[in-house]
């Protein structure tokens, strides 16, 4: 039978006893031991009455069993859906019940939570922890350790994605094997993986930056990984010595910067450093090379698309820009205010929204055919809501965004999805969440509430309603109030205004 993906980044693999992950305790499992694993979980997922197309979702702290499930998934034809873990009952519930998974796996500490919700969803539930131990693990270990792989194509989905969107409704992008695998080796090729690579994983497991570009990528070439369960500082230097090449968001490189464990001879013998997922400051990629003598590679990517776009292997990698886009990856600067399928090209050098074509484009939102038809012009392209500038060498310089998204430790928080939550509070008339400078994590979440008249608003009393509604990551650092939220003459409220105003927020902490 073929199987598309599973051909390409695993198969190559049964039988081989060279390492694949290295964990912190100092384990090994070799690429063998990892797809024994994930055999046994494809052969519980069967038993559970799953088929090629039904979902599998997935929140559980990362582990080797926990990036085994993705492999089962593949191997057997599931739809993969990893929830990030900081996620609350009421979100995990939401997207439960969007794509209707058959199988729900979670912490067994969430299983009094999630059980309800499964058992209305009518799928089963399986726990799995960190250490390996749980109800899967239990269950898979009576299985064989083998498993007919399931025939797919390029085609066929492999995972949906949530990400959040203007309107506060996260939308399941749905990414078929083909996407994954396209780009994959795009990228396998474009940064030299090979073989005799160790890279430093210390991403979560949920998003296409530590899912589907560190670990296929490393899948891809037969690599192996140094897999951190997160970022840590001990486990990042000691990492660091071991590893061939890492990857990381900017806040990871904006912490090793305040480390004064970074050195030059840490690091001589790594071949390369990508970062991801949010602006890199052209201040962190000199303070680096000042430090290191390492030009950080700064890519550029989506969890609709996978990468788009990169700076060089070999040759000048720019401060400030995201580089050229990748094999096979189309890429245009749409015309200010042709939204409106023309495909034209704004002039060179122009700034305008960036669109994107290709193997790696996904095939839409799941459940929402009118969203996803906003969403691509007539001729295909997929409107990223970023937006662009190419420079005279042909190089992609990300300049600000279209859409209302806030990018914190390489996190995306849809105001939205913040604002309706505290709109709902008692005593709040409206708010307005705004993302400012955090010397952290980029940037850090802001909420201005103006109080219903006659009302007294106490903002740790609304703090600590909304905590158990959203996930931690995702709630406001700090809350002002203000008599009224500014506004033009349309009756708009001023972000702008309010991004100005409280621009130092979080720089005492600094
Ligand atoms: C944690 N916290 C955050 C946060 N991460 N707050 C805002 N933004 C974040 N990203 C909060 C916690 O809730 C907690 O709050 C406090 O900060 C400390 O938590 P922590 O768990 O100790 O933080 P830490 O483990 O150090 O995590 C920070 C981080 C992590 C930056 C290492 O967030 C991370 O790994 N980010 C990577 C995200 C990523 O993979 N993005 C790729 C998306 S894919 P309190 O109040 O309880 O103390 C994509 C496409 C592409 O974008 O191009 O790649
Ligand atoms: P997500 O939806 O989580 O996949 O996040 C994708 C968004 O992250 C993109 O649309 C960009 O806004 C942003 N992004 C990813 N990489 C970069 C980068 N190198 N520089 C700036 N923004 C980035």
């Amino acid at each position: 039978m073929t199987n598309t993906l599973f051909d390409a980044l695993f198969g190559p693999h049964i039988g081989s006893e060279r390492p694949f992950l290295e964990l912190p305790t100092g384990d090994v499992w070799t690429y063998d031991a990892f797809l024994q694993r994930a055999a046994q979980i494809a052969h519980v997922i069967d038993a559970a009455g799953l088929r090629p197309g039904d979902r599998l979702a997935l929140q559980a702290a990362k582990s080797p069993w926990a990036l085994a499930v993705y492999a089962a998934c593949v191997q057997s034809g599931v739809v993969f859906l990893p929830l990030n873990t900081a996620y609350t009952s009421d979100e995990v519930a939401y997207f439960v019940r969007d794509a209707t998974p058959k199988l729900l796996i979670c912490d067994p500490k969430s299983e009094p939570s999630l059980n309800p919700i499964a058992t209305q969803a009518g799928a089963t539930l399986l726990t799995l922890s960190g250490d390996g131990s749980g109800g899967l693990p239990e269950s898979a270990s009576a299985k064989p350790t083998r498993y007919e792989t399931r025939a797919r194509t390029a085609a066929d989905l492999a995972a949906f994605l949530y990400t959040s969107g203007t309107t506060g409704r996260s939308k399941g992008a749905m990414l078929t094997q083909g996407n994954l695998l396209s780009n994959a080796e795009a990228l396998t090729r474009a940064w030299a993986f090979d073989q005799s690579d160790a890279l430093l994983h210390a991403l979560p497991i949920f998003h296409t930056h530590g899912l589907f570009v560190a670990t296929n990528v490393s899948l891809l070439a037969g690599g192996r990984m140094i897999f951190l369960p997160g970022f840590n500082a001990d486990a990042m230097i000691s990492g660091l010595a071991r590893a061939t090449v890492m990857m990381g968001v900017p806040t990871f490189y904006t912490r090793l910067l305040d480390d004064p464990r970074l050195s030059r001879d840490l690091v001589a013998h790594i071949r390369l450093f990508v970062s991801g997922s949010a602006p890199l400051l052209a201040e962190t990629h000199r303070a680096f090379e000042a430090r290191t003598g390492h030009r950080i590679l700064e890519r550029y990517g989506m969890t609709e698309t996978n990468m788009i776009a990169s700076n060089p292997y070999d040759g000048d990698r720019k401060p400030g820009t995201v580089g050229k886009p990748l094999p096979g990856v189309e890429l245009r600067i749409a015309g200010r205010n042709d939204g409106d399928d023309n495909g034209g090209d704004a002039e060179s050098g122009a700034i305008g929204e960036i669109e994107v074509r290709g193997p790696n484009v996904f095939i839409g939102y799941w459940n929402m055919p009118e969203k996803t038809a906003e969403e691509f012009s007539a001729d295909g392209f997929f409107r990223t809501g970023d937006l662009g500038q190419i420079d005279e060498d042909g190089y992609l310089q990300i300049v600000g965004r279209s859409k209302d998204l806030i990018i914190s430790g390489g996190y995306n928080i849809y105001p939205k999805e913040i604002e309706l939550l505290l709109d709902d509070q008692e005593g709040v008339l409206e708010s307005a969440v705004i993302g400012v400078p955090h010397p952290d994590f980029g940037e850090g979440v802001v909420g201005v509430l103006a109080p219903e008249p006659e009302r007294n608003l106490t903002t740790a009393a609304i703090a600590e309603a909304i905590a158990p509604k959203i996930a931690r990551f995702k709630q406001p650092k700090a809350l002002f109030v203000v008599n009224e939220l500014p506004r033009n003459t349309m009756g708009k409220v001023q972000k702008a205004l309010l991004r100005e105003q409280y621009a130092a927020t979080f720089s005492a902490s600094s």
